[in-house]
Protein backbone atom coordinates (compact mmCIF):
# COMPACT_ATOMS: atom_id res chain seq x y z
CA UNK A 1 0.00 0.00 0.00
CA UNK A 2 1.51 3.31 -0.62
CA UNK A 3 0.38 5.74 2.03
CA UNK A 4 -0.44 8.42 -0.48
CA UNK A 5 -3.32 6.67 -1.63
CA UNK A 6 -4.40 5.19 1.75
CA UNK A 7 -6.47 6.42 3.73
CA UNK A 8 -4.57 7.10 7.48
CA UNK A 9 -6.15 9.92 9.04
CA UNK A 10 -3.66 10.41 11.74
CA UNK A 11 -3.92 13.00 14.86
CA UNK A 12 -1.29 14.66 15.56
CA UNK A 13 -2.65 16.13 19.40
CA UNK A 14 -3.56 14.16 21.91
CA UNK A 15 -7.15 13.69 22.24
CA UNK A 16 -8.67 15.18 25.01
CA UNK A 17 -11.17 12.08 25.64
CA UNK A 18 -8.33 9.17 26.24
CA UNK A 19 -7.37 8.57 29.32
CA UNK A 20 -4.94 5.36 28.52
CA UNK A 21 -2.19 5.23 26.13
CA UNK A 22 -3.76 2.42 23.71
CA UNK A 23 -6.97 4.74 23.15
CA UNK A 24 -5.05 7.35 22.40
CA UNK A 25 -2.62 5.86 20.14
CA UNK A 26 -5.71 4.17 18.45
CA UNK A 27 -7.08 7.44 17.84
CA UNK A 28 -4.33 9.27 16.79
CA UNK A 29 -3.20 6.33 14.43
CA UNK A 30 -6.56 6.89 12.68
CA UNK A 31 -7.20 3.40 13.86
CA UNK A 32 -11.11 4.05 14.76
CA UNK A 33 -13.44 6.59 15.43
CA UNK A 34 -15.86 6.83 18.18
CA UNK A 35 -19.67 6.83 17.05
CA UNK A 36 -21.35 6.77 20.13
CA UNK A 37 -20.53 6.06 23.96
CA UNK A 38 -18.67 2.41 23.37
CA UNK A 39 -19.12 2.11 19.99
CA UNK A 40 -16.75 2.28 17.30
CA UNK A 41 -16.06 2.67 13.22
CA UNK A 42 -13.30 0.52 12.44
CA UNK A 43 -11.17 2.84 9.87
CA UNK A 44 -8.66 0.56 7.71
CA UNK A 45 -5.53 0.61 9.72
CA UNK A 46 -7.53 -0.53 12.68
CA UNK A 47 -9.79 -3.03 10.42
CA UNK A 48 -6.64 -4.82 9.38
CA UNK A 49 -5.25 -5.46 12.56
CA UNK A 50 -8.35 -6.86 13.70
CA UNK A 51 -8.75 -9.07 11.27
CA UNK A 52 -5.23 -10.04 11.93
CA UNK A 53 -6.40 -11.25 15.06
CA UNK A 54 -9.57 -13.00 14.43
CA UNK A 55 -7.54 -15.28 11.71
CA UNK A 56 -4.89 -16.46 14.59
CA UNK A 57 -7.99 -16.98 16.70
CA UNK A 58 -9.61 -18.96 13.70
CA UNK A 59 -6.67 -20.56 12.84
CA UNK A 60 -5.70 -21.99 16.20
CA UNK A 61 -9.36 -22.52 16.73
CA UNK A 62 -9.57 -25.30 14.23
CA UNK A 63 -6.06 -26.52 14.63
CA UNK A 64 -7.78 -28.13 17.75
CA UNK A 65 -11.21 -29.13 15.97
CA UNK A 66 -13.07 -26.45 16.56
CA UNK A 67 -15.94 -25.99 13.97
CA UNK A 68 -16.74 -22.16 12.75
CA UNK A 69 -20.29 -20.86 12.37
CA UNK A 70 -22.08 -17.85 12.50
CA UNK A 71 -24.84 -16.48 14.80
CA UNK A 72 -27.27 -13.43 14.41
CA UNK A 73 -26.59 -10.87 16.43
CA UNK A 74 -30.27 -10.40 16.97
CA UNK A 75 -31.89 -12.59 19.05
CA UNK A 76 -35.48 -13.01 20.42
CA UNK A 77 -36.27 -13.06 24.30
CA UNK A 78 -38.20 -16.00 24.57
CA UNK A 79 -35.38 -17.91 23.70
CA UNK A 80 -34.05 -16.18 26.64
CA UNK A 81 -36.87 -17.03 29.21
CA UNK A 82 -36.40 -20.47 28.53
CA UNK A 83 -33.24 -20.32 30.22
CA UNK A 84 -33.97 -17.70 32.81
CA UNK A 85 -31.61 -15.23 32.10
CA UNK A 86 -34.39 -12.91 30.49
CA UNK A 87 -34.92 -11.38 33.31
CA UNK A 88 -31.80 -11.99 35.23
CA UNK A 89 -29.62 -10.50 33.10
CA UNK A 90 -30.41 -6.84 33.98
CA UNK A 91 -29.89 -3.34 32.32
CA UNK A 92 -26.51 -5.05 30.75
CA UNK A 93 -28.97 -6.21 27.67
CA UNK A 94 -29.92 -4.52 25.01
CA UNK A 95 -33.80 -4.88 24.62
CA UNK A 96 -35.55 -4.04 21.31
CA UNK A 97 -38.80 -4.49 20.26
CA UNK A 98 -39.89 -5.25 16.35
CA UNK A 99 -42.93 -3.59 14.60
CA UNK A 100 -45.24 -6.46 15.69
CA UNK A 101 -44.05 -5.73 18.79
CA UNK A 102 -42.07 -8.67 19.77
CA UNK A 103 -39.11 -8.45 22.67
CA UNK A 104 -35.71 -8.82 20.79
CA UNK A 105 -32.39 -8.23 22.11
CA UNK A 106 -28.91 -7.72 20.74
CA UNK A 107 -26.81 -10.32 22.06
CA UNK A 108 -24.47 -10.01 24.87
CA UNK A 109 -23.54 -13.69 24.72
CA UNK A 110 -24.89 -17.05 22.47
CA UNK A 111 -25.79 -19.78 25.39
CA UNK A 112 -29.12 -19.87 24.69
CA UNK A 113 -29.03 -20.16 20.81
CA UNK A 114 -26.41 -22.70 20.26
CA UNK A 115 -28.24 -24.68 22.67
CA UNK A 116 -31.14 -24.35 20.46
CA UNK A 117 -29.16 -25.22 17.65
CA UNK A 118 -27.95 -27.90 18.98
CA UNK A 119 -31.15 -29.55 20.38
CA UNK A 120 -32.65 -29.29 17.06
CA UNK A 121 -29.91 -30.56 15.30
CA UNK A 122 -27.87 -33.62 17.70
CA UNK A 123 -29.56 -36.54 19.25
CA UNK A 124 -26.75 -38.85 19.91
CA UNK A 125 -23.79 -39.04 22.00
CA UNK A 126 -22.43 -40.33 18.95
CA UNK A 127 -22.27 -37.32 17.66
CA UNK A 128 -19.61 -35.93 20.58
CA UNK A 129 -17.86 -34.19 21.21
CA UNK A 130 -18.82 -31.51 19.31
CA UNK A 131 -17.53 -27.40 19.58
CA UNK A 132 -19.00 -24.77 17.72
CA UNK A 133 -17.55 -21.50 17.96
CA UNK A 134 -18.35 -18.07 15.85
CA UNK A 135 -16.69 -14.73 16.14
CA UNK A 136 -19.27 -11.95 16.64
CA UNK A 137 -20.44 -8.63 17.46
CA UNK A 138 -21.93 -8.44 21.14
CA UNK A 139 -23.70 -5.42 22.58
CA UNK A 140 -23.67 -4.93 26.50
CA UNK A 141 -24.95 -1.66 27.54
CA UNK A 142 -22.18 -1.28 29.94
CA UNK A 143 -22.47 1.01 32.89
CA UNK A 144 -19.45 2.87 32.27
CA UNK A 145 -18.12 2.21 28.56
CA UNK A 146 -14.76 3.45 28.28
CA UNK A 147 -11.15 3.32 27.54
CA UNK A 148 -12.05 2.64 23.66
CA UNK A 149 -12.34 -0.64 22.44
CA UNK A 150 -11.12 -2.04 25.71
CA UNK A 151 -14.67 -1.90 27.52
CA UNK A 152 -17.13 -1.16 24.73
CA UNK A 153 -20.51 -1.56 24.69
CA UNK A 154 -20.39 -3.09 20.94
CA UNK A 155 -17.47 -5.62 20.47
CA UNK A 156 -16.40 -8.30 19.06
CA UNK A 157 -16.02 -11.61 20.99
CA UNK A 158 -14.75 -15.05 19.60
CA UNK A 159 -17.79 -17.25 21.33
CA UNK A 160 -16.79 -20.85 21.18
CA UNK A 161 -19.52 -23.80 23.00
CA UNK A 162 -18.63 -27.84 23.69
CA UNK A 163 -21.16 -30.24 23.76
CA UNK A 164 -19.95 -33.23 25.26
CA UNK A 165 -21.11 -36.66 26.71
CA UNK A 166 -19.87 -36.50 30.29
CA UNK A 167 -18.23 -34.58 32.99
CA UNK A 168 -14.89 -35.74 31.94
CA UNK A 169 -15.36 -35.18 28.76
CA UNK A 170 -16.13 -31.91 29.28
CA UNK A 171 -13.30 -31.13 31.65
CA UNK A 172 -11.23 -31.94 29.16
CA UNK A 173 -12.77 -29.35 26.37
CA UNK A 174 -12.68 -26.77 29.18
CA UNK A 175 -8.55 -27.51 29.25
CA UNK A 176 -8.50 -27.97 25.62
CA UNK A 177 -9.79 -24.37 24.99
CA UNK A 178 -7.04 -23.80 27.76
CA UNK A 179 -4.20 -24.59 25.87
CA UNK A 180 -5.41 -23.49 22.51
CA UNK A 181 -6.15 -19.89 24.38
CA UNK A 182 -2.27 -19.45 25.73
CA UNK A 183 -1.09 -20.67 22.13
CA UNK A 184 -3.71 -17.54 20.50
CA UNK A 185 -2.19 -15.31 22.89
CA UNK A 186 1.60 -16.30 22.57
CA UNK A 187 1.37 -15.90 18.77
CA UNK A 188 -0.08 -12.13 19.47
CA UNK A 189 2.98 -11.67 21.43
CA UNK A 190 1.29 -11.50 24.89
CA UNK A 191 1.99 -13.51 27.48
CA UNK A 192 -1.82 -14.48 29.23
CA UNK A 193 -2.20 -15.60 32.99
CA UNK A 194 -4.66 -17.89 33.40
CA UNK A 195 -6.35 -16.88 36.61
CA UNK A 196 -8.90 -18.45 38.51
CA UNK A 197 -12.10 -16.10 38.47
CA UNK A 198 -15.98 -15.48 39.18
CA UNK A 199 -18.29 -16.72 36.44
CA UNK A 200 -21.08 -14.33 36.80
CA UNK A 201 -23.87 -14.49 35.01
CA UNK A 202 -22.74 -17.28 32.75
CA UNK A 203 -22.80 -19.41 35.44
CA UNK A 204 -20.55 -22.85 36.91
CA UNK A 205 -18.04 -22.87 38.83
CA UNK A 206 -14.87 -23.75 36.99
CA UNK A 207 -13.80 -20.59 35.04
CA UNK A 208 -10.58 -19.01 34.26
CA UNK A 209 -10.10 -15.93 33.00
CA UNK A 210 -6.77 -14.73 30.98
CA UNK A 211 -5.02 -11.35 32.21
CA UNK A 212 -2.69 -9.55 30.13
CA UNK A 213 -0.27 -7.53 32.71
CA UNK A 214 -0.54 -3.90 32.17
CA UNK A 215 -0.54 -0.90 34.98
CA UNK A 216 -4.03 0.10 32.91
CA UNK A 217 -6.03 -3.37 33.84
CA UNK A 218 -9.05 -3.33 35.18
CA UNK A 219 -8.39 -5.95 37.43
CA UNK A 220 -5.90 -6.53 40.19
CA UNK A 221 -3.82 -9.92 40.27
CA UNK A 222 -0.90 -10.99 43.00
CA UNK A 223 1.04 -13.74 41.62
CA UNK A 224 4.13 -15.30 41.50
CA UNK A 225 6.83 -13.87 39.05
CA UNK A 226 7.44 -17.29 37.43
CA UNK A 227 4.19 -17.54 35.75
CA UNK A 228 5.22 -14.92 33.34
CA UNK A 229 7.98 -16.64 32.37
CA UNK A 230 6.04 -19.85 30.80
CA UNK A 231 5.65 -20.71 27.21
CA UNK A 232 4.25 -22.97 25.04
CA UNK A 233 6.94 -22.22 22.40
CA UNK A 234 6.89 -24.71 19.85
CA UNK A 235 5.67 -27.59 22.02
CA UNK A 236 3.56 -30.00 20.16
CA UNK A 237 0.78 -31.26 21.91
CA UNK A 238 -2.06 -34.01 21.35
CA UNK A 239 -5.23 -32.02 21.85
CA UNK A 240 -6.86 -35.55 22.14
CA UNK A 241 -4.59 -36.68 24.82
CA UNK A 242 -6.37 -35.61 27.80
CA UNK A 243 -4.04 -36.69 30.50
CA UNK A 244 -0.94 -34.54 28.16
CA UNK A 245 -3.77 -31.48 28.36
CA UNK A 246 -4.37 -31.24 31.65
CA UNK A 247 -0.77 -31.72 32.20
CA UNK A 248 -0.07 -28.36 30.59
CA UNK A 249 -2.70 -26.64 32.22
CA UNK A 250 -1.61 -28.00 35.77
CA UNK A 251 1.69 -26.63 34.59
CA UNK A 252 0.03 -23.41 34.02
CA UNK A 253 -1.92 -22.77 36.98
CA UNK A 254 -0.06 -24.13 39.70
CA UNK A 255 2.09 -21.08 40.41
CA UNK A 256 0.03 -18.43 42.09
CA UNK A 257 -2.35 -16.23 40.49
CA UNK A 258 -5.64 -14.72 41.54
CA UNK A 259 -7.95 -11.82 41.23
CA UNK A 260 -8.68 -9.49 44.23
CA UNK A 261 -12.11 -11.32 44.79
CA UNK A 262 -10.72 -15.02 45.27
CA UNK A 263 -7.45 -13.84 46.49
CA UNK A 264 -6.07 -16.51 49.18
CA UNK A 265 -3.11 -14.21 51.23
CA UNK A 266 -2.01 -17.37 52.56
CA UNK A 267 -1.11 -19.13 49.53
CA UNK A 268 0.16 -15.99 48.03
CA UNK A 269 2.56 -15.91 51.42
CA UNK A 270 3.98 -19.30 50.26
CA UNK A 271 5.07 -17.99 47.42
CA UNK A 272 8.97 -17.14 47.74
CA UNK A 273 9.44 -13.61 48.55
CA UNK A 274 10.92 -12.15 45.59
CA UNK A 275 8.97 -13.58 43.75
CA UNK A 276 5.49 -12.18 44.73
CA UNK A 277 4.01 -9.59 42.59
CA UNK A 278 0.74 -7.68 42.77
CA UNK A 279 -0.35 -5.76 39.44
CA UNK A 280 -3.04 -5.02 37.12
CA UNK A 281 -4.54 -6.97 34.29
CA UNK A 282 -6.76 -6.92 31.35
CA UNK A 283 -9.06 -10.05 30.33
CA UNK A 284 -8.57 -10.80 27.66
CA UNK A 285 -10.34 -14.29 27.61
CA UNK A 286 -12.28 -16.51 30.13
CA UNK A 287 -13.61 -20.05 29.71
CA UNK A 288 -16.23 -21.60 31.69
CA UNK A 289 -17.65 -25.29 32.48
CA UNK A 290 -21.37 -24.75 33.47
CA UNK A 291 -22.59 -28.52 32.82
CA UNK A 292 -26.12 -29.06 32.22
CA UNK A 293 -27.25 -25.36 32.98
CA UNK A 294 -28.41 -24.58 29.75
CA UNK A 295 -28.83 -27.74 28.27
CA UNK A 296 -31.49 -29.30 30.71
CA UNK A 297 -33.47 -25.51 31.40
CA UNK A 298 -34.18 -26.01 27.62
CA UNK A 299 -34.20 -29.73 26.74
CA UNK A 300 -31.02 -30.32 24.91
CA UNK A 301 -30.25 -34.19 25.50
CA UNK A 302 -28.33 -36.86 23.55
CA UNK A 303 -29.27 -40.79 23.90
CA UNK A 304 -26.17 -42.69 25.29
CA UNK A 305 -24.58 -46.06 25.09
CA UNK A 306 -26.64 -47.80 27.15
CA UNK A 307 -29.64 -45.77 25.54
CA UNK A 308 -30.92 -43.47 27.84
CA UNK A 309 -31.37 -39.81 27.57
CA UNK A 310 -29.05 -37.49 29.56
CA UNK A 311 -28.74 -33.50 29.08
CA UNK A 312 -25.50 -32.25 26.95
CA UNK A 313 -22.29 -31.33 29.24
CA UNK A 314 -21.35 -27.75 28.43
CA UNK A 315 -18.82 -25.01 28.68
CA UNK A 316 -18.35 -21.24 26.76
CA UNK A 317 -15.51 -19.99 25.94
CA UNK A 318 -14.98 -16.32 24.99
CA UNK A 319 -11.85 -14.23 23.84
CA UNK A 320 -12.26 -10.08 23.66
CA UNK A 321 -11.45 -10.04 19.91
CA UNK A 322 -11.24 -6.17 19.75
CA UNK A 323 -10.43 -5.88 23.36
CA UNK A 324 -7.19 -7.71 22.34
CA UNK A 325 -6.26 -4.49 20.42
CA UNK A 326 -6.23 -2.22 23.31
CA UNK A 327 -4.46 -5.31 25.32
CA UNK A 328 -1.44 -5.62 22.64
CA UNK A 329 -0.86 -1.74 22.53
CA UNK A 330 -1.23 -1.72 26.71
CA UNK A 331 1.63 -4.19 26.39
CA UNK A 332 3.92 -2.94 23.13
CA UNK A 333 4.36 0.75 22.95
CA UNK A 334 6.34 3.80 24.04
CA UNK A 335 5.97 7.34 23.95
CA UNK A 336 6.64 7.77 20.48
CA UNK A 337 3.59 5.17 19.80
CA UNK A 338 2.69 1.23 19.15
CA UNK A 339 5.05 -0.96 18.86
CA UNK A 340 3.19 -3.77 17.32
CA UNK A 341 4.37 -7.87 17.81
CA UNK A 342 5.17 -9.04 14.28
CA UNK A 343 2.13 -11.79 14.62
CA UNK A 344 -0.55 -9.13 14.60
CA UNK A 345 0.65 -6.09 12.91
CA UNK A 346 -1.19 -4.19 9.76
CA UNK A 347 1.76 -3.86 7.28
CA UNK A 348 4.81 -6.26 7.70
CA UNK A 349 6.62 -3.59 6.99
CA UNK A 350 6.95 0.37 5.95
CA UNK A 351 9.11 2.27 3.76
CA UNK A 352 10.56 5.94 3.97
CA UNK A 353 11.48 7.48 0.89
CA UNK A 354 13.72 10.07 2.20
CA UNK A 355 13.76 12.21 -1.17
CA UNK A 356 10.58 11.98 -2.95
CA UNK A 357 10.68 13.11 -6.17
CA UNK A 358 14.12 12.34 -6.71
CA UNK A 359 14.62 9.57 -9.71
CA UNK A 360 16.61 6.93 -8.28
CA UNK A 361 15.18 6.84 -4.85
CA UNK A 362 11.90 6.84 -6.34
CA UNK A 363 12.75 3.82 -8.24
CA UNK A 364 14.85 1.88 -5.79
CA UNK A 365 11.67 1.85 -3.50
CA UNK A 366 9.24 1.14 -6.15
CA UNK A 367 12.13 -2.24 -6.58
CA UNK A 368 12.43 -2.71 -2.60
CA UNK A 369 8.30 -2.67 -2.45
CA UNK A 370 7.48 -4.95 -5.68
CA UNK A 371 10.78 -7.32 -3.53
CA UNK A 372 8.85 -7.73 -0.90
CA UNK A 373 5.64 -8.45 -2.07
CA UNK A 374 7.23 -11.08 -4.12
CA UNK A 375 7.94 -12.74 -0.56
CA UNK A 376 4.01 -12.26 -0.08
CA UNK A 377 4.69 -9.57 2.52
CA UNK A 378 2.27 -6.39 2.98
CA UNK A 379 4.83 -3.22 2.86
CA UNK A 380 3.63 0.57 3.82
CA UNK A 381 5.23 2.72 1.19
CA UNK A 382 5.28 6.14 2.88
CA UNK A 383 5.68 8.20 -0.52
CA UNK A 384 3.96 11.36 0.45
CA UNK A 385 6.15 14.55 -0.44
CA UNK A 386 6.54 15.36 3.47
CA UNK A 387 9.74 15.98 5.69
CA UNK A 388 11.95 13.07 6.62
CA UNK A 389 10.55 13.96 10.19
CA UNK A 390 7.10 13.45 9.74
CA UNK A 391 7.79 10.06 7.81
CA UNK A 392 9.71 8.82 10.65
CA UNK A 393 7.36 10.12 13.63
CA UNK A 394 3.87 8.45 11.49
CA UNK A 395 6.09 5.53 11.27
CA UNK A 396 6.73 5.43 14.85
CA UNK A 397 2.65 5.77 15.68
CA UNK A 398 1.67 3.33 13.74
CA UNK A 399 4.04 0.86 15.24
CA UNK A 400 5.52 -0.85 12.02
CA UNK A 401 7.97 -3.74 13.31
CA UNK A 402 10.03 -3.13 10.64
CA UNK A 403 11.14 0.14 8.65
CA UNK A 404 13.21 0.62 5.42
CA UNK A 405 14.24 3.74 5.29
CA UNK A 406 15.67 4.77 1.15
CA UNK A 407 17.57 8.13 0.36
CA UNK A 408 20.20 9.24 -2.07
CA UNK A 409 22.87 8.45 -0.09
CA UNK A 410 22.91 5.09 1.30
CA UNK A 411 21.74 4.00 -2.80
CA UNK A 412 25.26 5.79 -3.49
CA UNK A 413 26.75 2.66 -1.59
CA UNK A 414 23.57 0.47 -2.58
CA UNK A 415 22.55 0.58 1.11
CA UNK A 416 19.30 0.76 2.81
CA UNK A 417 18.56 1.08 6.60
CA UNK A 418 16.57 -1.60 8.23
CA UNK A 419 15.46 -0.07 11.59
CA UNK A 420 13.69 -2.48 14.52
CA UNK A 421 10.71 -0.19 15.98
CA UNK A 422 11.06 -2.47 19.24
CA UNK A 423 15.16 -1.53 19.93
CA UNK A 424 15.44 1.47 17.59
CA UNK A 425 18.59 -0.29 16.45
CA UNK A 426 19.71 0.40 12.42
CA UNK A 427 21.71 -2.09 10.27
CA UNK A 428 23.14 -0.62 6.96
CA UNK A 429 22.36 -3.50 4.19
CA UNK A 430 21.43 -4.10 0.36
CA UNK A 431 18.33 -3.78 -0.46
CA UNK A 432 18.14 -7.30 -1.15
CA UNK A 433 19.43 -8.20 1.99
CA UNK A 434 16.74 -6.10 3.76
CA UNK A 435 14.19 -7.85 1.62
CA UNK A 436 15.44 -11.33 2.55
CA UNK A 437 15.85 -10.36 6.50
CA UNK A 438 12.51 -9.06 6.70
CA UNK A 439 10.90 -12.19 4.55
CA UNK A 440 13.53 -14.66 7.49
CA UNK A 441 11.83 -12.63 10.44
CA UNK A 442 7.89 -13.23 9.42
CA UNK A 443 9.12 -16.66 7.99
CA UNK A 444 10.23 -17.73 11.16
CA UNK A 445 6.59 -16.44 12.77
C1 LIG B 1 -17.84 -17.07 27.04
C2 LIG B 1 -18.19 -16.99 25.59
C3 LIG B 1 -18.75 -14.93 27.97
O1 LIG B 1 -19.54 -14.11 27.55
N1 LIG B 1 -20.09 -16.61 26.87
C4 LIG B 1 -19.65 -16.85 25.50
C5 LIG B 1 -18.97 -16.41 27.75
N2 LIG B 1 -17.66 -14.61 28.67
S1 LIG B 1 -17.20 -13.13 29.09
O2 LIG B 1 -16.10 -13.29 29.96
O3 LIG B 1 -18.30 -12.39 29.58
O4 LIG B 1 -16.71 -12.40 27.78
C6 LIG B 1 -15.64 -12.96 27.05
C7 LIG B 1 -14.58 -11.93 26.78
O5 LIG B 1 -15.13 -10.84 26.04
C8 LIG B 1 -14.44 -9.65 26.37
N3 LIG B 1 -15.39 -8.61 26.80
C9 LIG B 1 -15.38 -7.34 26.34
N4 LIG B 1 -14.58 -6.72 25.43
C10 LIG B 1 -14.81 -5.41 25.18
N5 LIG B 1 -15.80 -4.70 25.78
C11 LIG B 1 -16.62 -5.28 26.68
N6 LIG B 1 -17.61 -4.57 27.24
C12 LIG B 1 -16.42 -6.66 27.00
N7 LIG B 1 -17.04 -7.54 27.83
C13 LIG B 1 -16.39 -8.71 27.69
C14 LIG B 1 -13.47 -9.97 27.50
O6 LIG B 1 -12.17 -10.17 26.97
C15 LIG B 1 -14.01 -11.29 28.03
O7 LIG B 1 -13.01 -12.09 28.59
Amino acid sequence: MRLSRYFLPVLKENPADAQIVSHRYMLRAGMIKQQAAGIYSWLPLGFKVLKRIEQIVHEEQMRVGHIPLLMPTMQTADLWRESGRYDDYGQEMLRIKDRQGREMLFGPTNEEMITDIFRAHVNSYKDLPLTLYQIQWKFRDEVRPRFGVMRGREFLMKDGYNFDLDRDAAIHAYNRHMVSYLRTYERMGLTAIPMRADSGPIGGDDTHEFLVLAETGESEVFYDSAVTDLKLGTREIDVDDRAAVADVCREFTTLYARTDETHDAALFDAVPEDRRRVARGIEVGQIFYFGTKYSEAMGATVVTPDGSRVPVEMGSHGIGVSRLLGAIIEANHDDKGIIWPEGVTPFHVGIVNLKQGDGSTDSACSALYAALVAKGLEPLYDDRDERAGAKFATMDLIGLPWRITVGPRGLANGKVELTSRRTGESEEVSLEAAVERVAQIYANL
